[in-house]
């Protein structure tokens, strides 16, 4: 489905045995060398939502290196596999490994962001801007179901369109999608597959920084 120009949800697209994998993987990236935190937010609010990063480490509202808001230490590195991930999503979405900017240049994602939701975790409306890439985003759902909001580029407000995200669904935001405002209102708890062993939510997100050392 093409919910907005640019925006594909490919639901379903995660094998059971991939979601597996992706529990397991996550579970050790929360462990270290960066454990998984509430972010802090410049105005002193700390997010309901748990996130790690590959990659970069991103910090309101920047990315560095080092963990200099959490224990100071490098981030782990980004895989190689994570980013052949990514170029499948593409693949699958948009017909082509290629961003879609007509470079021709193949998806090269260096960073993702590992978020948690247990069942009272949201996220407010926003839009990601702290990229220097027009590049998509690739967005993987894992675990509960949660209710996802996906707005327009001029305010956090009306119009928006409600979608459920569910266990192994695909979204790709590239074009104008890119820098729609979106949000978490809820997660709807119970929903998972209790084979997965994982009580909340997870959502992987891959993105092009544009930055380099
Ligand atoms: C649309 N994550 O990490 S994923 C985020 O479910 C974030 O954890 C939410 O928003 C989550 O920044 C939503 C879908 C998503 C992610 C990034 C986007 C949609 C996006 C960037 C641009 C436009
Ligand atoms: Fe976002």
């Amino acid at each position: 489905a093409e919910p907005a120009p640019g925006a594909v949800h490919v639901p379903g697209w995660l094998s059971t045995a991939r979601q597996r994998e992706l529990v397991t993987v996550c579970r050790e990236w929360a462990r270290g060398p960066v454990p998984i935190r509430h972010t802090r937010l410049p105005t002193g609010g700390v997010m309901s939502v748990r996130t790690v990063c590959l990659g970069w480490h991103w910090q309101p509202y920047r990315y560095t290196r080092t963990a200099d808001d959490v224990n100071g230490a490098r981030v782990a590195g980004f895989p190689d596999w994570l980013a052949e991930l990514g170029r499948e999503a593409l693949a699958v979405s948009y017909g082509g490994t290629a961003v879609a900017d007509g470079s021709g240049r193949p998806y090269a994602p260096d960073t993702a962001l590992v978020n948690f939701y247990d069942g009272d975790a949201r996220m407010g409306m926003h839009q990601d801007k702290d990229e220097r890439s027009g590049a998509p985003v690739v967005s993987l759902s894992v675990g509960d179901t949660c209710v996802f909001r996906f707005g327009n580029t001029a305010n956090r407000g009306r119009p928006y369109t409600d979608v459920e995200l569910a266990s192994g669904d695909l979204f790709v935001f590239g074009g104008p999608s890119r820098f729609a405002y979106h949000g978490v209102p809820r997660v709807l708890p119970g929903t998972a597959d209790p084979a997965l062993g994982l009580a909340g939510r997870l959502n992987i997100t891959l993105r092009e920084t544009g930055l380099r050392d």
